[in-house]
């Protein structure tokens, strides 16, 4: 599958790339676009990145994550194709792994997005800390092999681990991307 970033593209999706400040949302999307573990600071606002397969061009919005920017996540969740929920798989504290959930939970139960599919991505997958299978069911009631979330609404999902060090995710990503789509498509 070929990528690149910032090509143009009469198909071109949005997805917006949310989840706590550190969890790594923006060295994955430098990672994905550039191929570069690069040294990150925290995101203020957002950045955004393009990347095109054969089929289809993903805007990808990579929201920052600290409580304070939180408040702005709803600004971003208008014409997305698919939302992408990022979880630091090494952060233990109970607290935070409440919080992650509170949020994620949100946004699942937020009627502009009840229709939206999502990509939960357990990151940090590099260390050996992260957390076992056993752990996403206990901590998150999420399987790899996952295909559907229900709370308020019943949302497609996906499960995977990432690393920012790595590319090898990003095809199954873009392949995910371009499934969900065309499915939207031919609706
Ligand atoms: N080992 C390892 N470190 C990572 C990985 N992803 C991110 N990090 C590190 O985690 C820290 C936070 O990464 P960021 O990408 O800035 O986190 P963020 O989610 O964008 O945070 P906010 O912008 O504050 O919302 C940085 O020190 C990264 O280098 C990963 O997959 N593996
Ligand atoms: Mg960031």
């Amino acid at each position: 599958m070929n990528l690149c970033c910032k090509c143009q593209d009469n198909s071109q999706i949005n997805v917006s790339m949310f989840g706590l400040e550190n969890a790594g949302k923006t060295q994955l999307l430098y990672q994905w676009c550039i191929h570069k573990f690069v040294e990150t600071t925290p995101t203020i606002a957002f950045n955004v990145e393009t990347i095109q397969s054969e089929e289809v061009s993903v805007a990808i919005w990579d929201i920052g994550g600290q409580p304070k920017s939180r408040q702005f996540w709803r600004y971003y969740l208008q014409s997305v194709s698919a939302i992408f929920f990022v979880i630091d798989s090494t952060q233990r504290d109970f607290k935070l792994i409440q919080e992650a959930k509170s949020e994620l939970s949100s946004l699942l139960d937020n009627k502009i997005v009840a229709k939206v599919p999502f990509l939960i991505l357990f990151n940090k997958s590099d260390l050996n800390n992260s957390f076992t299978d056993e752990e996403l069911l206990d901590e998150f009631g999420l399987s790899l092999d996952q295909e559907q979330i229900t709370t308020k609404f019943t949302h497609q999902v996906k499960v995977m681990r990432t690393s920012a060090f790595s590319q090898n995710e990003i095809g199954d990503i873009l392949n995910w991307v371009t499934q969900i789509s065309q499915k939207k498509k031919l609706k």
